[in-house]
């Protein structure tokens, strides 16, 4: 096993069950543990987010790099990236962890053109390659960074520029084949820059058009290598943009729908996406989920106080348990997984702490999974849910979801009937019922 950036962590963390206190052990996470039909870690799939944990310096706008990271010591581009990458093997070993997402700028640096730009990211996968064989670590998605280049700063997909459109193209291209290279199970697009600033400027039809032109290209690119992945859309409503196109898991499927794209993508969903954009995370879940397109998770947590994206680890567990309820009900993510998509604070500068902090992350959602399983088992809210529109079962409610009754047999038919008494929707009785589980 890799050891040389975590040496006080000797082995990898351990399950040690409910009652331990060992900050640097699993109190719920156990792998191996049966949970109905899967294991925990078949149903969570947890990834590590390579941008925050590993390129993440803490800094932010008020103020510098707070993390003096050992990885980042070395001064050329290249070995600081290949230190970079041992250090997030070396902690995915010993975290126990499965999967790890990147974006093609995470895990190799820009060149003086573009060409040497992909050279350094080809040699990067081909050691990111030797190291998943190594270690078993598996690669959840790839993406690329269309969004901290100052030439995509009017947009990517979306810049009034065609030239920079193509370019990000040819940048995508690379970040597909070295998404295929490693074996990613899914690719993701997050339109950070796809989005304007001010309507003074920008024609909305004309880049709406030009993102889906972008998006087919891809998925004609992606046909041509032959990559089995999952193709995934991450909504945010803003930040860095004003407001971004794929605001909301609503729109973004209505964006997807209107270009002929639906069949080709999946969402990535993001708890502090969603809380952004006005909505609860197991809001954006179940709208995703409801229209067969929930593909993976970006796990965080943002604080309600704060405007931004303040991209925090989960660890509140009435969300997880919400979220899994979802995830559950639709038989788990498939190919998808639950990314930490989440950054130590700036004052947690001990590398020790990103072992904290996936620790914490990771038993959340397991809890959150137990309480989900057994909710669902028990049938707590699923049995009231079922009741409250058994009208739909038969007489009037399924002749008319079916078709058979129009406007005027309902009509004949209301006029033989007494008033509609509505039962209640109990949801204080719902709210205490969940409580009773959250232990
Ligand atoms: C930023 C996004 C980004 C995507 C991947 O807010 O969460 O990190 O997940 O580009
Ligand atoms: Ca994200
Ligand atoms: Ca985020």
């Amino acid at each position: 096993m890799l050891s040389k950036y975590f040496r006080n962590v000797e082995k990898p963390i351990p399950f040690e069950g409910k009652g331990s206190k060992n900050p640097l052990a699993f109190k719920y996470y156990n792998k191996e543990q049966r949970v109905g039909a899967k294991t925990m870690s078949e149903h969570l799939r947890f990834s590590v987010a390579y941008w925050h944990s590993f390129m993440g310096t803490g800094s932010d706008m008020f103020g510098s790099a707070s993390l003096a990271r050992e990885w980042h010591k070395p001064a050329a581009p290249l070995d600081r990236a290949k230190a970079t990458m041992e250090a997030a093997f070396e902690f995915f070993q010993k975290l126990g962890i499965d999967y790890y997402c990147f974006h093609d700028r995470d895990i190799a640096p820009e060149g003086e053109t573009f060409s040497e730009t992909c050279r350094n990211l080809e040699t990067m996968v081909q050691y990111a390659k030797q190291l998943q064989k190594d270690t078993g670590v598996k690669l959840l998605w790839g993406t690329a960074n269309l969004f901290s280049n100052p030439i995509y700063s009017q947009g990517a997909g979306t810049s009034p520029s065609a030239h920079v459109m193509a370019l990000a193209g040819a940048q995508v291209k690379n970040a597909l084949d070295a998404t295929k290279e490693l074996g990613g199970e899914n690719y993701v697009f997050w339109g950070g820059r796809e989005g304007y600033e001010t309507l003074l400027n920008t024609d909305i039809r004309q880049e709406q058009q030009q993102m889906a032109r972008f998006l087919s290209m891809a998925v004609d690119y992606k046909r041509a290598i032959g990559f089995g992945g999952q193709f995934l859309i991450e909504p945010k409503p803003a930040e860095p943009t004003k407001h971004q196109y794929d605001s909301d898991a609503a729109a973004t499927l209505n964006f997807l729908r209107q270009y002929e794209l639906l069949d080709h993508f999946k969402l990535n969903i993001e708890a502090n996406h969603a809380t952004l954009a006005g909505h609860t995370f197991e809001h954006e879940l179940a709208v995703a989920s409801a229209a067969g397109k929930l593909g993976s998770v970006d796990a965080n947590r943002g604080d309600l106080l704060l405007g931004w994206d303040t991209d925090q680890f989960p660890t509140d567990l009435y969300s997880t348990t919400m979220a899994m309820i979802v995830i559950l009900n639709q038989n788990g993510l498939g190919s998808g997984g639950l990314n930490f998509d989440a950054k130590v604070r700036r004052s947690s500068t001990d590398p020790l702490d990103l072992f904290y902090a996936h620790i914490g992350g990771m038993d959340s959602f397991a809890r959150g999974l137990l309480i989900a399983q057994r909710i669902i088992d028990e049938k707590v809210l699923s049995a009231f849910i079922a009741g409250r529109y058994s009208s739909f079962g038969s007489g009037i409610g399924a002749q008319m979801m079916s078709g058979k009754a129009g406007l005027a047999d309902v009509e004949k038919w209301v006029l033989t009937q007494p008033h509609p008494v509505l039962p209640s929707g109990r949801q204080e009785m719902l709210e205490n019922m969940v409580n009773d589980y959250l232990q």
